[in-house]
């Protein structure tokens, strides 16, 4: 099926090929881009250039970056109707992203609560400069595509903020150049929570067994993973925000984020039950939503040609529109033109 794009707003996203995708990644991320690609001219990009600002394998990060592709497909986004690509096919990235990081003032880069956060785990030596300028990169790859928003998770707001204070600066110094973007976030599952530190968000590049849920878990792992999470001895099943009550919270997070139903009805429901019904449910929800997708994924991933095809074409779609807008930056920053 084909839409007609012309008059739709634009959205643009996407996800680090880092690690294994996480239900934290679908929850927040991919599932508003299924919904939200009927009613946008959409854009969703595997960002290979940010997964580098942590050191990577060069044979992990090109799987990754294919099974990220996959993932996105078998979550439902139709290549028909929205544009896949990776972002490191598209040069004016990497362009855009230096021209914004000689504007992008050191205060704000400093201030960004995921770079205090990932270079709080390394030393000052092994920390490449490419950590603290993520956030341009960031502003890159929305600002390109003229995005009117970008659907991400609750983590992601800063940078938006970032994204949206460097276009206006860029339009107040060069004239107009950009859309300013607003942040989407979605109402439930914005922030899933480690399955095994319950306050800290749940992460695709932590090491810990039983912290994450991913896409591609099995039944067996997933019983496993969600019948040892942390929870509480309050004996209670409300949402609350209380930190010492954040694990028994973020499980009936994921339930409501996947099923879609209201908290009340949650809470009505488990009002005369334990936690091992909580556990239980909350891993038929999960399976409900993960067997089908992974069922997708295989299909997908051993038919010879169609990812990569998928990816040829979207990269000549964004760089269409990438370069449009690279070729207006570079006029109104005063380059000399090639005639
Ligand atoms: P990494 O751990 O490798 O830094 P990540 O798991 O945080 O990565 P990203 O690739 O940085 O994932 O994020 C992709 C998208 O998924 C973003 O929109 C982000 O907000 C969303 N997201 C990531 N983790 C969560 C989470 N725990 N809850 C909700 N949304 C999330
Ligand atoms: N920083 C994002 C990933 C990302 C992104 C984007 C999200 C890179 N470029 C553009 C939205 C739009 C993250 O989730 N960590």
């Amino acid at each position: 099926m084909t839409i007609n794009t012309i008059d739709k707003q634009r959205v643009l996203s996407g996800i680090q090929p880092s690690g294994n995708l996480t239900i934290g990644n679908y929850l927040g991320a991919l599932k508003q881009w299924v919904v939200q690609q009927y009613n946008y001219d959409s854009f969703f990009c595997v960002v290979d250039l940010h997964a580098i600002t942590v050191q990577q394998d060069p044979e992990l990060l090109r799987q990754k970056t294919r099974e990220v592709a996959a993932l996105y497909i078998a979550s439902g986004i139709d290549p028909d109707i929205s544009t896949i690509f990776v972002q490191s096919h598209i040069p004016a990235h990497s362009e855009l992203a230096w021209l914004l990081t000689c504007m992008a003032p050191l205060g704000w880069l400093n201030r960004m609560t995921q770079f205090k956060d990932k270079s709080a785990k390394q030393s000052q030596e092994s920390i490449g400069a490419g950590l603290l300028n993520y956030p341009s990169l960031m502003a890159a790859d929305i600002l390109l595509y003229q995005a009117n928003a970008v659907p991400v998770g609750d983590d992601q707001r800063q940078h938006l903020e970032f994204t949206r204070d460097l276009a206006q600066r860029f339009n107040h110094l060069y004239g107009e150049t950009f859309t300013i973007p607003d942040v989407m976030v979605p109402q439930a599952g914005a922030r899933i929570m480690g399955l095994d530190e319950p306050t800290s968000k749940m992460s695709k590049s932590t090491d810990s067994e039983y912290h994450a849920i991913y896409l591609l878990d099995d039944g067996a792992i997933l019983k496993k993973k969600i019948m040892r999470s942390v929870t509480d001895s309050f004996r209670e099943i409300k949402f609350s925000g209380k930190p010492e009550r954040a694990g028994v919270n973020n499980l009936l997070t994921i339930h409501r984020a996947i099923t879609g139903e209201s908290s009340e009805s949650i809470e009505e429901y488990f009002s005369d039950k334990g936690y091992g019904d909580l556990k239980k449910t909350v891993l038929a929800s999960v399976i409900g939503v993960l067997e089908p997708l992974q069922t997708e994924y295989q299909r997908l991933i051993n038919e010879s040609g169609y990812l990569d095809n998928i990816l040829k074409q979207g990269s000549e779609k964004a760089a269409d529109v990438a370069n449009d807008t690279l070729r207006r930056v570079r006029e109104n920053m005063g380059f000399l033109m090639q005639s």
